[in-house]
């Protein structure tokens, strides 16, 4: 078995630093019959949107293997599990709580508690009740105070429990591939489309904010957003300028408002027809300070100019990929930390994703995924570098906990470091996983010698 070793003197062996497992609820659960529809059954069920044509009607079926699930994290040893709740599970229609729904989570968190570990809510992993999006979704303003009614109804139920709340995860994606690529629920396209639905999700996340810490002051309360390092393959000036005009329309777009309260002056360059609708007072709202940045990071992204003054995608000429056709780029996940904490004055950091996905093969009850852990050895040493450089960061989440639905690839893509049979829904610890309880478990001994 291959190791995940960090420096002996590195600061996250200390007991402090949070080392855990990362899901969402629509990748894992199942179970479709006991909540209402969301987005992604109703994108699932549209001819050529997921690559293997599957749904998330059974997934993991978590909901129904929930406490064998949170065994196997405790058996891991790791200090935290960061999951996300469904809305369409936790509220009805008429705005009032689903019972079963909210007791499924209260369980859940309370085992998780039970067994010693943190828990990490997300209440916005991408699965947006089909009714809203009936009444135009994430382009409709009035879904951000629909999401804020939500975020109140968990944070009475678990404000208690839970160590950590986050707003949204990667907003970017619910915007940029859900209502400008069209590539993720709900399929919608358009630069306008794209921006406004960024713009009430970021108002979205402002308007919970206020109620988490409201009714949840104790509680680490935040935001988890995705980067991606934009780097060009030449040195023209050209093609450096797409690439900061690139960053600041996918990265900066969502953390500059929150940190700074406006858009990047990219929002400068867009059509009067394309610049999102924004109200008096609402930069306010997104700009309320956060107790912590969540951080997902999975490779760097190649571009160039178009020739017209903005910026296209260059595939990696790399041979060193995961299975999602992504570049190994664990020294820009260094820069991209140095780089952010530089720029802005910015709150403690968790990373709350990070992994590859790799043609996995069980083979006599074992997963040989040495390229996993390698990518798991390097990322982690990656952050400890960060670390060096004076970014404060304060734990580390491996995506994922187990194989899931990876939406638009639905089950083809394996990013566990457990393997999912899913004819079976035995559930197999591979070799990464072994590596990283082994890393995550080395760390009791060194507490026992008093090393700090
Ligand atoms: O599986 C996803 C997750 O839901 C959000 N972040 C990226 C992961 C890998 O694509």
């Amino acid at each position: 078995m291959k190791d995940i070793n960090l420096p002996s003197n590195s600061k996250m062996l200390a007991q402090d630093f949070l080392f855990g497992v990362a899901t969402s609820s629509f990748q894992i659960e199942g179970d479709r019959k006991g909540r209402l529809d969301n987005i992604w059954d109703t994108f699932c069920e549209k001819e050529g949107t997921i690559s293997d044509s599957t749904n998330g009607d059974v997934a993991c079926d978590h909901i129904a293997l929930w406490r064998e699930d949170v065994a196997l994290i405790e058996a891991l040893g790791v200090d935290a599990y960061r999951l996300s709740i469904s809305w369409p599970r936790v509220m009805k229609q008429d705005g009032t709580v689903n019972e079963v729904g909210m007791q499924f989570y209260v369980n859940l968190v309370n085992d998780v508690i039970k067994r010693g570990m943190k828990v990490f809510v997300t209440l916005y992993h991408w699965d947006l009740p089909q009714y809203l999006e009936d009444n135009g979704g994430w382009l409709n303003r009035d879904t951000a105070y629909a999401f804020a009614k939500y975020a109140e109804a968990v944070a009475k139920v678990l404000g208690d429990k839970v160590y950590s709340f986050a707003t949204l995860n990667e907003p970017f994606c619910s915007a940029y591939l859900g209502y400008e690529a069209g590539i993720h629920a709900p399929g919608k396209t358009g630069m306008a489309n794209g921006r406004q639905a960024a713009h009430h999700l970021l108002l979205a996340h402002g308007l919970a904010l206020k109620v988490i810490n409201r009714l949840s002051p104790t509680s680490q309360n935040g935001i988890v957003l995705n980067f991606s390092n934009c780097h060009t393959t030449t040195n023209s000036e050209e093609d450096k300028r797409a690439a900061k005009l690139a960053d600041d329309y996918h990265n900066q777009w969502y953390l500059q408002p929150i940190i700074e309260g406006k858009y990047p002056d990219v929002i400068d360059m867009l059509d009067a027809d394309s610049k999102p609708e924004i109200l008096e007072g609402d930069m306010e709202i997104i700009s309320q300070p956060i107790d912590y940045l969540g951080i997902n990071y999975y490779t760097r992204t190649l571009y160039q100019s178009d020739g017209k003054g903005w910026f296209e995608i260059v595939p990696p000429s790399n041979k060193v990929l995961t299975a999602m056709g992504w570049e190994i780029t664990p020294d820009a996940f260094t820069d991209l930390l140095v780089e952010l904490n530089e720029r802005y004055d910015l709150p403690p950091i968790y990373i709350t994703e990070n992994g590859a996905a790799m043609d996995d093969t069980l083979d006599n009850s074992e997963v040989i995924d040495d390229a996993r852990t390698a990518y798991f050895h390097t990322h982690l040493n990656a952050v400890n570098d960060a670390i060096e450089k004076g970014v404060d960061v304060r734990g580390y989440f491996a995506w994922s906990l187990m194989d899931n639905f990876e939406w638009a690839l639905g089950y083809s893509k394996r990013f566990g470091i457990v393997y999912v049979d899913y004819d079976t829904q035995k559930r197999t610890l591979k070799q990464s996983a072994l590596a990283y309880s082994k890393l995550v478990k080395s760390r009791i001994n060194r507490y026992i010698s008093g090393i700090k």
